[in-house]
């Protein structure tokens, strides 16, 4: 579970530690006094579950084709997955960085990207004429970064990486957040010294990837894939299955009973055998599945429709040796650095797991990434008694580090029912004036709507030790 502001510096996953333990105070997060508007009726744009569901719990409005302001709930779901990216990616030793949006026209031309990348990239150009683009990755910014700081080969390797937001002037943007103009985007760089090494940091992201997406609840396989405008020859794409994926894919059905934590990993160690482990069987993209090399038949073969949730590309030279980032060996001899980048769909993510994760009522939201942890039902505000049993469960929760939506609005207990179904909250506690005269409260799990009635304290405990 995540922690906001309880001191721990680590719940973002940069490297800094508090000066002091300080401790802002809390303000209890009412619902009569959040900016939620909920939806009843589907709204005609949104052709798919996530879209639709995104709209109806007042996650996002879109500002324009492919461009959306991200609301508090669907911003706080945002932050959840940027902190496990932060987290995953520390534990795999890469740094964080921020490089700007806007990038120099002149450093893609250096690399021959300028023209080579299309209509996809939004052109802009300054007061004095000159040419600027809004990036739609990094890997011309980070490898003039590198070359402008790196000197000898002891200087490598290293692994920076940022989330940031990028532009895509995407031909048809559709499914909201999923295929969006303006979308966020962990992009991550590796900078090794020859094939091997960079080999070595490619098998580093891999298995991070593996454990990222497990924390957020997803099952992501990683599949063969064409490297497209990224470039190089060694590539994969992390792909969760959906029906409303935009590729169709082909793998192994063993892959999906694998269990992404079932190694002990170690970083600094030789992460090969997993590697092989899984990518031994079959698992392919649209473009890369080939009939003629694929042996898995029959009902062992997945052909699905999938969503990339993230991608993985080594591309050896092929940025070092046209910007000229260069290391100095021991024998005088300069050397082109190996170079390798990894993305991770950070706003898609929001929609893939709602693909994921929903039922006919709305969202589902994974402990992991849930905007709060607990929907607390106040069914009679107002009332003294329930008022005082709901604040009191409010802070005994918050002071344990869950994360509390207070309904406390006067509203039919239909209505509040309806609205926290749709917004999908791991845990709905109920406080309601026949349950608070014998002591009790209503929980209910959203995954599965097994409902309890409870002892106020067997309530809180079953709340606490499950989340520990
Ligand atoms: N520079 C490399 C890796 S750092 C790169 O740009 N890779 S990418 O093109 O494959 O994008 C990385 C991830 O961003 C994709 O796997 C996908 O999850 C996400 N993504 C790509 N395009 C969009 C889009 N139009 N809308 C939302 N997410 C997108």
């Amino acid at each position: 579970m995540l922690h906001d502001g309880d001191g721990k510096a680590a719940s973002h996953g940069l490297d800094c530690a508090p000066l002091a333990l300080h401790k802002p105070p809390t303000v209890i997060m009412r619902l009569s006094r959040y900016f939620l508007t909920t939806l009843k009726e589907t709204p005609a744009e949104a052709k798919i579950v996530s879209h639709r569901l995104m709209l109806r719990a007042g996650m996002v409005r879109q500002a324009s084709a492919g461009i959306y302001s991200w609301l508090p709930l669907g911003f706080r779901v945002l932050r959840n997955i940027e902190n496990i990216v932060h987290e995953e990616m520390a534990a795999a030793g890469a740094q964080a960085v921020l490089m700007p949006t806007l990038q120099l026209a002149d450093l893609w031309r250096e690399s021959g990207r300028y023209d080579a990348y299309g209509p996809e990239m939004l052109r802009i150009s300054d007061r004095h004429d000159r040419d600027m683009l809004y990036g739609p990755t990094n890997e011309e910014q980070i490898t003039q970064i590198m070359r402008d700081d790196i000197r000898s080969y002891r200087d490598l390797p290293r692994n920076l990486y940022h989330i940031q937001w990028k532009f895509r002037d995407e031909i048809r943007p559709r499914f909201g957040v999923m295929r969006g103009r303006e979308f966020l985007m962990k992009d991550g760089y590796s900078f090794d010294l020859d094939f091997e090494a960079a080999k070595r940091s490619y098998n580093i992201m891999f298995v991070a990837y593996l454990r990222t997406y497990a924390r957020m609840g997803l099952k992501a396989i990683p599949m063969q894939a064409d490297s497209g405008p990224i470039g190089g020859d060694l590539s994969h794409e992390f792909v969760i299955l959906a029906d409303t994926g935009e590729s169709a894919v082909y793998a192994d059905k063993r892959l999906f009973d694998m269990d992404p934590h079932a190694d002990d990993v170690d970083f600094e160690g030789d992460l090969e055998p997993i590697f092989k482990k899984w990518t031994s069987l079959y698992a392919a993209t649209d473009e890369k599945h080939d009939p003629t090399v694929c042996s898995v038949e029959g009902e062992n073969l997945v052909e699905a429709r999938g969503i990339e949730v993230g991608h993985i590309f080594y591309f050896g030279t092929k940025y070092s040796e046209p910007l000229g980032c260069a290391v100095t060996m021991p024998d005088g001899e300069k050397r082109l650095i190996h170079g390798g980048s990894y993305g991770i769909g950070v706003s898609r993510l929001v929609g893939a797991i709602i693909e994921a994760s929903h039922d006919d009522a709305g969202i589902v939201w994974p402990d992991a990434v849930a905007p709060f942890n607990v929907a607390l039902i106040n069914l009679k505000s107002g009332d003294e008694v329930c008022d005082a049993v709901a604040n009191d469960l409010y802070a005994k929760l918050s002071d344990a580090g869950v994360q509390v939506l207070h309904d406390d609005r006067d509203e039919r207990a239909g209505v509040k029912f309806a609205d926290m179904d749709l917004i999908g909250l791991p845990w709905q506690l109920t406080v309601g004036p026949r349950g608070v005269k014998a002591g009790t409260v209503e929980l209910k799990r959203r995954a599965g709507g097994d409902k309890e009635e409870l002892s106020i304290d067997s309530a809180l405990s079953r709340i606490l030790d499950f989340d520990s």
